[in-house]
This record gives structure tokens, C-alpha cells and sequence, in this order.
């Protein structure tokens, strides 16, 4: 059942992180009652479908904008709840957005430098703000549930990952495994065939593995579905370790090295034995952006501490013309 929500203006600030967009609603959001994060979730998803089609989807935005609902926390030692959602559905957790949420409350002096918590649907995590453009979170407990997964990806044979939890559910693929026949649109500009003149060849692997893996009835936890396929591969530059493309659920990439991705990464890389607490870990995006990833251990716990930039790009108040046929948005085709 879809309710309506009142108002036809929502004020929203715009920002990216290493490319990424985040749409931070600030002021015309529907009230999601005082349940916790993850029952204030299930309502935004059954009930407010089309507020969140309105301010993310086209004609206002774009397959790749993510958007974040800020709320009343449920802990109160958070300074605000946040539910993080994208062109055809809510988000469990968004690192990216993380740390645009947290440049943009900085930006309306919300926040200021120093260390503060945000609610969201998987718990509370921990950002500490520079004051500027620079954030870095803990995130929640981050692990691996499977190791070297197979599945018969048609068009590509089987293709080997692993099944990993940042906060939301990747696999995780070497680039290198990869059948070399595959079709390839171009090389970047380093000449590498992983970069941005492959995306359309690397959205279509992925996609094609994410389907793959519904078909097989592969999941994460709790038959939790694996919406986030991660391709990692040799990066562009030689400062940093490892570079990634990351296909969101909606079938857009992410332009950062996807926050909750990059901890689903070092939840792997800790499992075998490839980094310890204190290490440092660079982690690129198809597009040269970067996180820094490091952990600590908590108990049976890995808590990944991502760091990266975030720019306000835009300060806005979005119309919902009631004249309007598409004031809630072109509905996206991946979702019908
Ligand atoms: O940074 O975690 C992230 C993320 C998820 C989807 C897009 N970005």
C-alpha cells in the first residue's frame, strides 16, 4: 500500500564523494513514526516508494544519485538517523554517503569537527569529521560468509567469488579471472583494459553475474539478496593497492570506490591473512577516486574505518508540480 505524503517542496543539498553523488533530504521528508531504524526502513520502502522515486530518479535526478533521509535517531547518543536509498529502492548502509552526510551537516553547521554518530538501518556508526571536506567512519561488523563461491554466469562460464557484508551484500570478483574473450569497449587512459572506457562491458558482466546469482539462489545471510558486485582488480596508480568498479543495485556503477564495498574488501583481505589491524589499505575507483581503508578488531568483531572527501555541489528545493505527469519521477526500468 502506498501513502501519500504532504507537501509538494523538499529542500535537499547535493554533494559528491570522489565522484558519487549523495542527495541529502533536509527539510519535506514523510515522517516514518518512532520505530527503530530498520522498521522506519520497511516503512520508507512500502510506504513511501514514490518520495523516494521523486527526488532520486529522473527528470530530477539520475540512475546514480543516492539519496539520505535524515531523521530523529532512535540512540541518542547519534546525532541523527539516516536511511540511504537509490533509483529503485532503500539501501541498507552507504559508505559514500556516509561521508557525504557528513560534509553536508558540516556544511549547514549541524556538525562540527570532532567525532559523531549517525543511526542507520544496520546500527550506528561513527564518523570524525575534519571540519572541511574529509571524513572517515567506522563501519558496522563487516565479515566474509564464503570463500571461492562458484556460479554459471551465461555467456561468461563459471565465475569464481567470494560472498562478503560491509553493511550491504557484495561479491566479490578478481578481474583477472575473467574469461579474456570477453568484449572489451576500450582501454583507459593508463591503457589498462579495467578503467572507464570498459564500463559498459563491465556493467554488463556484473549485471550478468547479479542475475546469475538470483537464478542460482545464491545469497548472502538470512537469504539477505547480493545487490552489490564487486569486480577488483590491479590499480591505476601505483600508490594505491587495488582499484574497483562496483555495480549498485539499480544497475548503476559507483563512481567512489563504494564505502561499504571497500569493506566488504578488507573483510576478505583480513580473512586471509592480508592485512591486520594498523595496516593501510588504498582502495581506487573505476574512475581514480580514492578510499583509505584500515580495521580494528572488536571482540569476534572486524570494524573496517573508511576515510574519504566529500564537495557540496548544490543547495536546492525540489517541486513536485501536482500538474506535473513526472513529479515522482520517471520509474526506473529495472524495477517494473
Ligand atoms: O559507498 O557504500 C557505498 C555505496 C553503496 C552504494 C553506492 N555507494
Amino acid at each position: 500500500m502506498s501513502e501519500s505524503f504532504e507537501g509538494n517542496r523538499v529542500r535537499v543539498i547535493d554533494s559528491h564523494t570522489g565522484g558519487e553523488p549523495t542527495r541529502v533530504v533536509i527539510e519535506g521528508a514523510p515522517y516514518l513514526g518512532d520505530g527503530s531504524m530498520a522498521d522506519r526502513r520497511i516503512r520508507f520502502r512500502d510506504s513511501y516508494d514514490s518520495f523516494r522515486s521523486a527526488v532520486v530518479n529522473e527528470p530530477r535526478g539520475s540512475d546514480v544519485i543516492v539519496g539520505a533521509l535524515i531523521c530523529e535517531p532512535v540512540d541518542p547518543t547519534c546525532v541523527a538517523g539516516v536511511l540511504f536509498f537509490n533509483n529503485v529502492g532503500p539501501l541498507w548502509m552507504c559508505g559514500h554517503g556516509t561521508i557525504g552526510l557528513g560534509v553536508t551537516l558540516g556544511h549547514l553547521g549541524r556538525i562540527g569537527k570532532g567525532t559523531h554518530r549517525f543511526d542507520t538501518a544496520v546500527g550506528p556508526v561513527t564518523i570524525e569529521y575534519d571540519g572541511a571536506n574529509c571524513v572517515s567512519f567506522e563501519n558496522v561488523n563487516s565479515y566474509r560468509l564464503a570463500k571461492n563461491v562458484s556460479v554459471d554466469v551465461e555467456g561468461l562460464g563459471t565465475i569464481v567469488g567470494d560472498i562478503a557484508w560491509g553493511g550491504n551484500w557484495f561479491f566479490l570478483v578478481d578481474s583477472e579471472t575473467l574469461p579474456t574473450s570477453r568484449p572489451r569497449v576500450s582501454e583507459d587512459r593508463h591503457g589498462k583494459p579495467f578503467g572507464l572506457g570498459d564500463i559498459e562491458g563491465l556493467t554488463d558482466i556484473t549485471w550478468r553475474i547479479r542475475q546469475a546469482l538470483e537464478r542460482s539462489g545464491i545469497t548472502g545471510a538470512d537469504h539477505g539478496e547480493i545487490d552489490h558486485i564487486e569486480l577488483f582488480g590491479p590499480p591505476g596508480d601505483p600508490k594505491n593497492h587495488s582499484r574497483n568498479f562496483v555495480l549498485c543495485p539499480g544497475r548503476a556503477y559507483d563512481r567512489s570506490p563504494c564505502g561499504t564495498g571497500t569493506s566488504a574488501k578488507l573483510a576478505c583481505l583480513f580473512e586471509d591473512g592480508k592485512l591486520k589491524p594498523g595496516d593501510v589499505w588504498r582502495q581506487e575507483s573505476i574512475i581514480g577516486s580514492v578510499f583509505e581503508g584500515s580495521i580494528r578488531i572488536d571482540g569476534d568483531k572486524m570494524i573496517p574505518r573508511i576515510m574519504g572527501t566529500a564537495h557540496i555541489t548544490a543547495e536546492a528545493t525540489l517541486i513536485l508540480d501536482s500538474s506535473d505527469p513526472f513529479r515522482l519521477g520517471i520509474r526506473s526500468q529495472h524495477r517494473q
